[in-house]
């Protein structure tokens, strides 16, 4: 991992096993979101438009405030094994839409999302296809033939495959929204060499959500961020990572 662009570190252990003669270094850092990337994933549409994003407290915090197309931001630093953790809180009573954040980005056609949708609707342009969001958490795996545009908006929009888009690895069946005003804290595990996912969601410090040991191969590593679909006043925050190289 390139730790150049890292700007604080909160932990840091250094173990070494001599009798087994391995070496194991974990570091967890903490985000500068100053260091970011935004990508617009529907650029060119007039559906919406493209997110904006504000950085707030030197960089230890993110807000989305529009009612927006699809955006990612995203940092530079890139992961294979990682443990990714952040809070996101919706700062408004209005709206109903996407919030979620990106691991294992290695471009704007191919990454994995996790996005919760507070409630079911049919996404109001019906072109190139119908697109229905279910109420609740997902998580996608990006695989896009066309990258950003209206295929893809649409395809995020769906809670479902899309073919050459979107594959659905896992939504949570008991498809519940989240509340406004609610800090919600996310713990994602990703073994690339084993296709490993899995994610925890909590409220305070009850856990609402477990999806169980997913396995997908598709993307072996990349980048991490947070994600926003049609839905204003979002702020993440406490985002931290921990690089875990080659280990399970
Ligand atoms: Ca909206």
């Amino acid at each position: 991992m390139e730790s150049a662009t890292l700007v604080s570190t909160t932990t840091t252990t250094t173990r070494l096993k001599i009798s087994s003669i391995s070496v194991r270094i974990t570091a967890v850092w903490a985000t500068d979101f100053r260091k970011y990337d935004t990508i617009a994933l529907d650029p060119h549409g007039a559906t919406q438009e493209d997110p904006i994003w504000e950085i707030h407290h030197n960089g230890s915090e993110i807000y989305q405030t529009l009612n927006s197309d699809p955006g990612i931001a995203v940092g530079f630093d890139s992961f294979s094994g990682v443990d990714f953790e952040g809070t996101f809180f919706v700062n408004t009573d209005i709206d109903d839409d996407y919030v979620g954040f990106v691991f294992s980005y290695q471009n704007t056609r191919q990454f994995y999302t996790v996005m919760w949708k507070k409630v079911l609707q049919t996404y109001w342009e019906p072109m190139p296809f119908r697109a229905i969001a279910e109420t609740g958490i997902q998580l996608k795996l990006v695989d896009s033939k066309t990258g950003p545009g209206e295929h893809l908006r649409n395809a995020l929009w769906h809670t479902g495959n899309t073919r050459e888009q979107v594959k659905l690895l896992w939504k949570d069946p008991r498809k519940v929204g989240w509340k406004q005003y609610t800090p919600y804290r996310w713990r994602l595990i990703h073994r690339p060499r084993i296709g490993l996912i899995r994610l925890w969601i909590y409220e305070g410090q009850r856990l609402i959500a477990d999806s169980g040991n997913n396995f997908d191969s598709t993307l072996k590593g990349g980048r991490l961020g947070v994600f926003a679909f049609s839905q204003q006043m979002v702020l993440w925050s406490n985002l931290r990572y921990t690089c875990k190289g080659e280990e399970i």
